[in-house]
């Protein structure tokens, strides 16, 4: 799904630590462990997190890939090392370990443990679940946060809001730029801009963990900044949408996406949804933004807007029914440490996934091999 970048993540939930790698970066562009920190930080954060988050200060080493400061072209790597670590040396010991380590064999409805087990015929779903934790996306955001810098040198802002936890909604409506967006959701621990909202959000996260449930949500994702021409309308797979759409899919719990005005339009008329076109003196402006930014698969100019539904937290306290995997017994699910709701983190994570699609659309359509050359690209054939 990415033209000119790729990345790769590596590591288990409480392995020694994650690893990834980002190839096909351009040269010069500074970027700094603090940089990529505040991103990390901000995926921390958020009402409903577990005990996890208290132990962990996500750390992103730049391990290589990047010389006084500035990135080489050559692949990035980052290192981001599990501080729970210390309490797992011997059941996540990569070398064979003598003492009994008790088996997990409850797998968890929702989780991916019993699809796992039986692909790879194991007989202890640790070995499923600690790959498909969601400790795996600390990495996608660091990664994502090198392509969020090159997105910044080109004056293009992502950002983020919780609209919904549960059946508690945010129904204001916001107009300010993806940073300010951003700003205001940060300041929340619900990630949403509404006051009275976010006790109710809190009040109804606090439920679920009362009863040893979890909630899921839905939030918003914006960038503006965007020219002209980000994917193509000529073939499947280079629609911008179509790009979006699966990376943004392929993040843990992930259920649904919306573009623009998504599900809605299906009960409108096309002359209520489509946005008129006008033109100021100067450049094409639309009155309206109901597509959310692409048209016929390639950016508009307009911002793009995109809503994401996560699920609830398939981990619960009070467990659903399973089956013992070795007795076949019915038994409750397997109870791990688990967040009771990790709405707003996941919205720091769709931020950096948009983040990987928008940097490569970019140097699919401007190219250059370092910021320089990409600028002068741009300054000679972006149209906004
Ligand atoms: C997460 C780390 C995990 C979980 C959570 C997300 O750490 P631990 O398993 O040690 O508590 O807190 O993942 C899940 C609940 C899940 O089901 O995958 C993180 O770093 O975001």
């Amino acid at each position: 799904m990415l033209a000119r970048l790729k990345f790769l993540t590596a590591g288990e939930s409480h392995g020694q630590g994650l690893l990834g790698i980002l190839d096909g970066m351009l040269a010069g562009l500074e970027i700094s462990e603090d940089y990529i920190g505040v991103q990390l930080a901000r995926r921390q954060m958020g009402y409903g997190r577990g005990g996890r988050m208290k132990i962990e200060k996500d750390h992103a080493e730049i391990w290589c890939g990047v010389r006084h400061g500035k990135t080489l072209g050559a692949p990035v790597g980052l290192i981001i090392r599990n501080k729970d670590w210390e309490n797992w040396t011997t059941k996540m010991s990569v070398e064979p370990v003598d003492a009994q380590i008790r088996k997990v064999t409850l797998p968890r409805p929702g989780h991916a443990d019993l699809a796992g087990i039986q692909k790879y015929e194991f007989d202890d779903i640790r070995n499923v679940l600690e790959r498909s934790s969601a400790r795996e996306t600390t990495m996608r955001v660091g990664l994502g946060s090198v392509c969020r810098k090159l997105l910044e040198e080109v004056g293009i802002e992502v950002g983020s809001r919780v609209v919904q936890i549960h059946d508690v909604k945010d129904e204001s409506v916001s107009d300010i730029s993806p940073n300010q967006l951003s700003k205001r959701a940060d300041a929340s621990p619900v990630r949403c801009l509404d006051k009275e909202v976010e006790s109710a959000m809190v009040k109804t996260i606090n439920n679920a963990k009362t009863s040893g449930d979890s909630v899921g949500g839905i939030f918003e994702v914006i960038a503006n900044g965007i020219p002209y021409g980000l994917g193509a309308h000529t073939q499947w797979d280079r629609k911008l949408h179509t790009r979006i759409s699966a990376m943004l899919m392929s993040v843990n719990a992930f259920k649904g996406i919306e573009i623009g005005a998504g599900f809605g339009e299906a009960e409108k008329l096309g002359s209520e949804v489509h946005d008129e076109i006008g033109h100021d003196g100067e450049k094409f402006i639309r009155y309206t933004n109901n597509a959310g930014g692409i048209e016929g698969g390639m950016s508009n100019a307009q911002p793009i807007v995109i809503r994401m539904a996560m699920k609830p937290i398939p981990t619960l306290i009070k467990p659903l029914r399973s089956v013992d995997i070795r007795t076949k017994e019915k038994k409750d699910a397997h109870k791990e440490r688990t967040d009771s709701c990790a709405v707003p983190a996941a919205s720091i994570i769709a931020e950096s996934m948009l983040c990987f699609v928008l940097a490569d659309a970019l140097l699919e359509k401007f190219g250059g091999d370092s910021v320089n050359q990409f600028k002068a690209h741009m300054d000679a054939s972006a149209k906004y």
